[in-house]
């Protein structure tokens, strides 16, 4: 089920983008916002700063995939002196996915009630999760969303936009959904959200990792919301986007539209074939009974 439009409308006006937000995270249990990383040296002790000031409560959870520029040593530092900040180490670069997995396994073993997705570069501003987090108390999964109405992204070339919004009207007809934002990667989740989804069975890594996801939620009739956020492009380091992420992204949105559609086919024409079947054979055992 998805609260598009209702949501959006009521999220617009609590203010607007980036003015102080009263923290709305009563009620939500224990929060962890988790920063997957690789080389973020530069971007990732100013984003520790700005969530830790825009959601005091909240825990933080660095997953660094062995950066060799040292972001996680880094991240160790800032844990030493902070007990709100947590580091997971890995030793290789798994890509963002499985780092997302072992986020979430590592916050959902220790009972964190609400789990957040945020980049460490900067494109998700800190300022914006109090909404997020706000817009999770209706619902299962909140997206934050740049192709609402509302959201927006500052300083991205045109190709950039382009890729989005065509790789998200794609996946929006492959999958025969209504979000505009599959592909972002600025969400909350209840933990409960995230045990419903069947995380063991989830192998994509890129951009499909989100669509994956929010695929998964939208089958299980849980609640998602999108809500506008303003996407900034990274400052410092570098992309780790790759003409294979696009093309895994392709290639496993097009099998699950398929697969999907054959269901759909394929539930249709059983349906029509046990529709009579049932009748004939009601009337038949009533005959057969003599009523
Ligand atoms: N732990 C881990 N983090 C990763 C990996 N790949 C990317 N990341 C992190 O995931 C976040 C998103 O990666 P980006 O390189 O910013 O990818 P993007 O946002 O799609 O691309 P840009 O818009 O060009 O920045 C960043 O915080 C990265 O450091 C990985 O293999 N392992
Ligand atoms: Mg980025």
């Amino acid at each position: 089920m998805i609260e598009g439009e209702q949501g959006e409308g009521a999220e617009m006006a609590e203010g607007p983008h980036g003015s102080a937000q009263p923290s709305k995270t009563e009620g939500l249990g224990r929060i962890l916002v988790i920063i997957p990383t690789y080389n973020e040296i530069d971007s990732l002790p100013g984003m520790l700063d700005r969530v830790r000031a825009s959601v005091p409560d909240a825990d933080v959870l660095v997953v660094d995939d062995g950066s060799p520029d040292g972001t996680g040593d880094l991240a160790d530092r800032r844990a030493e002196s902070d007990d709100r900040i947590h580091v997971l180490h890995r030793t290789q670069k798994a890509g963002l996915g499985a780092a997302y997995l072992a986020g979430f396994d590592w916050g959902l073993e220790r009972g964190y009630d609400a789990l957040v997705e945020m980049d460490a570069d900067g494109s998700h501003r800190p300022e914006e999760l109090p909404r997020l987090l706000s817009a999770l108390q209706n619902a299962d999964l909140v997206l934050g969303s740049r192709w609402v109405p509302g959201g927006t992204v500052v300083n991205w070339p045109t190709s950039r936009k382009v890729l989005s919004r065509g790789g998200n009207l794609y996946t929006r007809m492959a999958l025969g959904i209504p979000l505009r934002d599959a592909t972002g990667g600025y969400r909350a989740f209840r933990a409960g959200t995230l045990r419903a989804l069947g995380l063991d069975g989830v192998a994509s890594e890129g951009y499909c990792f989100q669509v994956d996801l929010a695929w998964r939620a939208l089958q299980q009739g849980l609640v998602v919301r999108e809500v506008p956020i303003t996407f900034v492009e990274r400052a410092a380091g570098t992309s780790k986007m790759s003409r294979e992420i696009v093309l895994e992204a392709l290639w496993r949105v097009t099998q699950w539209g398929a697969a999907h559609r054959w269901a759909q086919a394929r539930g249709a024409l059983q349906s029509n074939g046990r529709g009579p079947r049932r009748a004939v054979s009601a009337s038949e055992a009533r005959g057969r009974s003599g009523q």
